[in-house]
């Protein structure tokens, strides 16, 4: 049993087309406690530090705009293994191709818009929990 922490993040879209509470059941459903828990507003900062991996890429000032569009909620979510059963929960990064069932399967899709508005973001790794942590709760 190795308790973990991870981040997860219901992005703009999913703000907007109130899905939050819905999201939170399936989360919640699964068992994992929520630590913690905002909205926030992210200014470019923020969101170059999140997603500085994708830096230069060609999705990467979109993405970043979609991300200032609106607020997010953030969640600071435990549980045994939960940085690989939420990814599992979210599905694929193409919502268009997440298997149904998952968050992105049954709620997304794509829009024809130039970034994968895809509702969810998890950290994909115990050190993406911590570094994404420490950027959103720190
Ligand atoms: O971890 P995950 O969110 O599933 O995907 P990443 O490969 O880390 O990409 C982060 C984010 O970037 C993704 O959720 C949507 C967006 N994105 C995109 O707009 N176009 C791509 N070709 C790849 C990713
Ligand atoms: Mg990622």
């Amino acid at each position: 049993m190795s308790t973990e922490e991870t981040l997860v993040l219901v992005k703009p879209d999913g703000v907007a087309r109130g899905l939050t509470g819905s999201i939170l059941a399936r989360i919640e459903a699964k068992g994992y406690a929520l630590v913690d828990i905002r909205l926030v507003e992210p200014d470019r900062d923020r969101l170059e530090k999140h997603y500085a991996e994708h830096a230069g890429k060609a999705f990467y000032e979109p993405l970043l705009e979609f991300m200032m569009s609106g607020p997010s909620v953030a969640i600071r979510l435990a549980g045994n293994r939960v940085i690989e059963g939420f990814r599992s929960l979210a599905g694929a990064t193409d919502p268009t191709t997440a298997a149904p069932g998952t968050i992105r399967g049954d709620f997304g899709r794509d829009w024809g818009l130039a970034v994968q508005q895809n509702l969810v973001h998890g950290s994909d790794s115990p050190e993406s929990a911590a570094r994404e942590l420490g950027i959103w709760f720190g």
